[in-house]
C-alpha cells in the first residue's frame, strides 16, 4: 500500500509487486488436454500441412463466428499479407496509423503504400470522414482495424468504399469473439484477419486466421498459404508458406475450450479497474459496449494531463518502478516509425487525433494471470500518484 511519497518505488521505496506484472501475459487452457493433443499429434506423426488439428481448429473457429470459411495461418501478419494479395490490393491502401505496426508493414512489404487516415478520438478507430479525404485515383482499398476489439464504423467505411469502387477488409487481430450489431466480427468486408498470438486472449502460441464468406476468395487464400499449390504438382498462384502447424492448432483448440472462462476473467478485471479508477481525476477507461459480445482483452486508460497533473509517460515510469509493465500501445503511431517516418515525413499533419491519442493511452495488465487484489494495488498506485503529482514532480525535478 502506498501511503507516503517515500513508499513509491520510483523514489526509492519497495516495488508494490515482487515480480513483473506484464501486459499480454498468455492465458493457458487445460494443460492436461493440451499435452494429450501433443502426444496424439506425435503418435500420428502429422505435424503440419493441413493436419487434423488445423482442420478441426478451422471448423470450430468458423462455427464460433458463424462464417463460411476459416483459413488458419502461421500469424496474423502473414495473414494480412496474403489477404492483401488475394484481394489484388495495389498502389495505395488507407489504414489507421493508430495500430500495431504489422498493419502498415503488411502493405509496405509488398510495395503498396499505406496511406494513414486519422482516427475518431472517441472510438480510437479510423474516422470515415478522414478516410474519404485521403482517397486518390491510386487508392485500391481500405483496411479498417478493430482497435482493442471495438468494431470500426463498418457501415460508413463500406458506403465510402462502394461509392469509390474500393475493397474493404478488416484487421480483426483484437476482435475474435466480438460482435457488431449482434453479428460476429469475421463477417464484414471482403474478409477479416484474426491474430492468435500468445498475447491475444485466445492464443495458439503464434497464429491467426483469415475468415470470409466468399467461396472463391477462400479457395484462392487456401492455395496461397501453401505456396500456391492447387493440387499435387500444380501451382495456380504466387504463394507463400503461411500454414499453421499442428502444435499451434492444438494450443488454439485447447484455448478455445476455455474461451468462456477467459472472457469472464477479462470482464471481471475490466469492471474492477473501472470501479477502482472511477472518479480518479484525469483518468478515463476505454469503455466496451456491454450490449455486444466482447472479449475485454485490452485494459486501456487515457490520461488527461491537464486534469491529472501527471502525464502518461511519467505514470508509466512510476508503474514500471512498481514492476507493473504498462504499455504505451500504439505509441508513437506507425507514421512515426521507420520506414514511414522517412518516406512520409509530413504524414502527421493530417493525423492530429492520432498524435494526441498516442500521448495519452496506456495499456494495463489483464487476463487470467492477474487477480482483483493486484488490480486494486495497481489502481491505488495510479490514484496515489495523481493525488501527489506535485510532490512527485518536485522530487524528480520536473515542473
Ligand atoms: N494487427 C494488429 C492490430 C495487432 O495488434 C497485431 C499484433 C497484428 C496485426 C499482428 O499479429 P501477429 O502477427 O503477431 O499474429 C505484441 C504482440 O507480439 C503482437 O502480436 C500484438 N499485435 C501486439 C499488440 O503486442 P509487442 O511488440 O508488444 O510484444 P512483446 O514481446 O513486447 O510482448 C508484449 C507483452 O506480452 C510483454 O509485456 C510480455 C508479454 N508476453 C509476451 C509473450 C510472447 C508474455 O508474458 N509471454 C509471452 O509468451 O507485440
Amino acid at each position: 500500500m502506498k501511503t507516503s511519497i517515500e513508499n513509491l518505488a520510483l523514489l526509492g521505496g519497495t516495488p508494490a509487486f515482487p515480480e513483473y506484472l506484464h501486459v499480454g501475459r498468455p492465458n493457458i487452457g487445460d494443460r492436461a488436454v493440451l499435452m494429450e493433443r501433443i502426444n496424439d499429434m506425435l503418435d500420428k506423426r502429422w505435424l503440419t500441412n493441413n493436419g487434423p488439428y488445423v482442420q478441426e481448429f478451422e471448423r470450430k473457429i468458423a462455427e464460433y463466428v458463424d462464417v463460411k470459411h476459416c483459413i488458419a495461418v502461421c500469424n496474423a501478419t502473414i495473414g494480412l499479407e496474403i489477404a492483401i494479395r488475394a484481394l489484388d490490393l495495389k498502389d495505395e491502401v488507407i489504414i489507421p496509423s493508430f495500430t500495431f505496426i504489422a498493419t502498415a508493414h503488411a502493405l509496405q512489404w509488398q510495395e503498396i503504400t499505406p496511406i494513414f487516415g486519422d482516427i475518431n478520438s472517441a472510438t480510437h478507430n479510423l474516422d470515415p470522414k478522414a478516410v474519404e479525404k485521403m482517397i486518390s485515383p491510386s487508392t485500391s482499398g481500405i483496411i479498417g482495424v478493430h482497435v482493442w476489439g471495438r468494431p470500426c464504423e463498418i457501415e460508413a467505411l463500406k458506403e465510402i468504399a462502394d461509392r469509390h469502387h474500393l475493397k474493404v477488409m478488416f484487421d480483426a487481430a483484437h476482435a475474435f469473439g466480438n460482435s457488431h450489431h449482434g453479428q460476429m466480427i469475421g463477417n464484414f468486408g471482403e474478409l477479416e484477419v484474426y491474430s492468435f498470438h500468445a498475447t491475444k486472449f485466445l492464443n495458439s502460441f503464434e497464429g491467426g486466421a483469415i475468415v470470409t464468406n466468399n467461396d472463391d476468395l477462400a479457395q484462392k487464400i487456401r492455395n496461397m498459404i501453401n505456396f500456391g499449390f492447387a493440387g499435387y504438382d500444380q501451382v495456380a498462384y504466387l504463394g507463400v508458406n503461411g500454414k499453421m502447424t499442428e502444435i499451434c492448432a492444438a494450443m488454439g483448440l485447447t484455448s478455445l475450450e476455455s474461451i468462456d472462462s477467459i472472457i469472464a476473467a477479462n470482464r471481471q478485471n475490466y469492471l474492477a479497474y473501472k470501479q477502482e479508477l472511477s472518479g480518479v481525476p484525469g483518468i478515463s477507461v476505454a469503455e466496451y459496449d456491454e450490449t455486444e459480445k466482447c472479449n475485454y482483452q485490452y485494459m486501456i486508460l487515457e490520461i488527461d494531463e491537464k486534469i491529472s497533473g501527471i502525464n502518461r509517460d511519467l505514470l508509466v515510469k512510476i508503474l514500471h518502478a512498481e514492476n507493473v509493465l504498462a504499455r504505451r500501445y500504439f505509441y508513437p503511431g506507425c507514421h512515426k516509425m521507420e520506414p514511414y517516418r522517412s518516406l512520409y515525413p509530413n504524414a502527421g499533419l493530417k493525423l492530429s487525433n492520432t498524435e494526441k491519442l498516442t500521448q495519452k493511452v496506456l495499456s494495463l495488465p489483464t487476463g487470467t494471470s492477474i487477480n482483483e487484489g493486484a488490480i486494486y494495488r495497481i489502481c491505488q498506485v495510479i490514484q496515489f500518484s495523481i493525488l501527489n503529482h506535485k510532490t512527485i514532480k518536485e522530487q524528480i525535478n520536473i515542473s
